[in-house]
């Protein structure tokens, strides 16, 4: 998380990144484990993956982290995690104090009664696949699920009242309208709390407000007629200072309006066309826990290719790279963790809960961010099952409710019989003609087809993003045959899908190409069969982020459209 931009001038926060105790207790039932009587042999990084070392690549079991916490008097306290891969059980003193499930997305721990001095924070961390504890991260998924603590960690120390979150959302960019709802947590009832809101060093509201025990919610609509708006010619980015009793938080936020109209997307009136690419958040020496230099690297790459479009595939992307992305101008579709889900799990209670909880944290996490403008849900799922469908409706509605101001959509390998597009904002659609089917002169006849068909059921009149599209190439391979897992192939390929969608006119207001770089998959032998090296190869960078030809097409095209 990027402490310059969500932070704390008042409230104690220690951050606890560095090198923790580690030990690897391999194939164990955590219900099982004395915390007392680890013996912790090894040291691990955190943030960090334990299985991207090269003594720890590979393995999946139970783990357990140590470090130490200076709980300084009676207040209560609370630990924030950014990223726990794939589930954890977090002790403090010795004693469990909650689960929790899937990575990617941030999650806190209350420690409201704790003894005061020094105490030991042990976390149980477990990567193995087991669908009963943790159903969001399954084997079979296109992605290596690496293992560990893998964003920061944060000890927050709050008093009677504190501020649990703000969430600030343009209601109209014209009168730069802004609606800021600050949540707050407090031990009890108290009448008369000053309340304070400063944007950019300019105090634009003092009020007092009477606190209910617990929790709570106040809203406000401010009009910040002087802010400079965020848009895609210029970025601009505003500080919010939220002062409640002696607590506070910062939060940077823009000021953008996103709206469908007719077969566009808008941001600020102003239609836009989505050039980009889908991204995975990993690396082989690093796995899911990237630091600072690889995400500026990254983001100077997306920009390099003339990119203004980012899809999170296939889970919420990291605070600090929306950060970036907020400041390069780069759209986002956050999306929440899910890979070609059937009706098994999207009709089971126990999946549908633990993908509600992801939804609503990733929207906390990301809801801030002016550069996030499309909420997606369940990559490739079984949108074209009846039975699927209420998941598709419930997790839509959900979102719908956290949060009104972003479109909303899915990612469909069903355009020909799809029963949930009708649910969605903007219809996306993942295909693959020239690599799992066909050759590539067929490419433009069958995305004809495919939209084709939207118009026919009714769905044309919405905006079209090809949210995955695109081939392997194995990087260096360059061969005179130019045939699949050349980079020549991979290259003429996205030639003909950019030249089809965008220079032909194919009604398209958006394309995210499968994908920005090579990663790590699954290590299943049905997966590697047709994973060279076990890796999907369809980057058009490696995983060492180093182009591809296709590279240097893609950024041509991209930087000729955007002229
Ligand atoms: C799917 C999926 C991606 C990836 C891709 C591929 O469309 O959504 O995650 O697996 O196929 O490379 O085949």
């Amino acid at each position: 998380m990027n402490r310059r931009f969500r932070t704390h001038d008042l409230r104690q926060v220690m951050v606890l990144d560095g090198v923790w105790d580690f030990a690897f207790l391999g194939d164990v039932d955590p219900d099982t484990v004395d915390v007392g009587a680890i013996t912790f042999e090894d040291r691990m990084a955190v943030p960090g993956c334990f299985d991207a070392t090269p003594v720890y690549a590979g393995q999946r079991g139970l783990v357990a982290y140590r470090t130490r916490l200076s709980l300084l008097d009676a207040a209560p306290y609370r630990l924030v995690f950014d990223s726990v891969h794939h589930w954890c059980r977090v002790f403090v003193d010795g004693g469990p104090l909650r689960d929790h499930v899937g990575g990617f997305t941030q999650f806190a721990v209350d420690l409201p009664d704790h003894p005061v001095g020094e105490v030991a924070l042990v976390v149980l961390v477990d990567n193995r696949f087991d669908y009963e504890r943790c159903p969001l991260h399954l084997e079979y998924f296109d992605w290596y699920h690496f293992g560990g603590i893998t964003r920061s960690v944060t000890l927050h120390r709050l008093g009677d009242i504190w501020i649990d979150g703000v969430q600030i959302v343009t209601r109209d960019y014209q009168t730069r309208a802004v609606a800021i709802t600050i949540d707050y947590g407090a031990v009890v009832a108290r009448g008369g709390m000053p309340l304070t809101l400063t944007c950019d060093g300019e105090k634009v509201l003092a009020t007092t407000v009477d606190i209910f025990a617990d929790h709570g919610q106040v809203t406000y609509t401010l009009h910040l007629s002087e802010a400079a708006l965020w848009s895609p010619d210029a970025p601009h980015l505003h500080m919010l200072h939220v002062k409640l009793g002696d607590d506070d938080m910062r939060e940077r936020f823009g000021i953008r309006q996103v709206r469908v109209e007719g077969q566009s997307i808008a941001i600020n009136g102003g239609p836009v066309q989505l050039l980009g690419v889908n991204r995975h958040e990993a690396h082989p020496q690093f796995g899911h826990a990237l630091p600072d230099s690889l995400l500026v690297s990254d983001v100077q790459q997306l920009r390099d290719l003339g990119c203004n479009f980012v899809r999170g595939s296939h889970y919420p992307q990291d605070a600090r790279f929306l950060d970036l992305c907020d400041e390069a101008v780069l759209c986002v579709w956050s999306e929440s963790i899910g890979w070609q889900q059937t009706a098994e799990h999207l009709t089971d209670p126990h999946y549908l809960a633990a993908q509600e909880s992801n939804i609503a944290e990733m929207v906390r996490g990301a809801r801030n961010h002016p550069s996030v403008i499309l909420w997606g849900i369940q990559n490739e799922s079984h949108s074209n099952d009846p039975e699927c469908r209420p998941a598709y409706a419930r997790f839509l509605g959900q979102l719908r409710s956290l949060d009104d101001s972003r479109p909303l959509t899915f990612a469909s390998n069903h355009p020909f019989d799809d029963v949930c597009l009708d649910l969605a904002d903007v219809i996306s659609i993942n295909c693959y003609p020239g690599w799992y089917g066909g050759e590539i002169e067929d490419i433009p006849a069958e995305l004809d087809r495919i939209i084709a068909r939207l118009d026919e059921v009714g769905q044309g009149d919405k905006p079209l993003i090809i949210s995955e599209i695109g081939g392997g190439a194995i990087y260096g391979w360059r061969d005179w045959n130019a045939t699949r897992w050349s980079e020549q192939y991979q290259a003429r390929l996205l030639e003909v899908v950019i030249r089809h969608l965008f220079i032909d006119g194919a009604r398209a207001c958006g394309l995210a190409i499968w994908q920005y770089c090579d990663i790590r998959s699954s290590q299943e032998a049905r997966r590697t069969l047709f994973r060279p090296r076990a890796f999907n190869n369809k980057g058009l960078v490696d995983e060492y982020r180093r182009p591809k030809l296709a590279y240097d097409v893609v950024k041509r095209l991209y930087h000729q459209l955007q002229l």
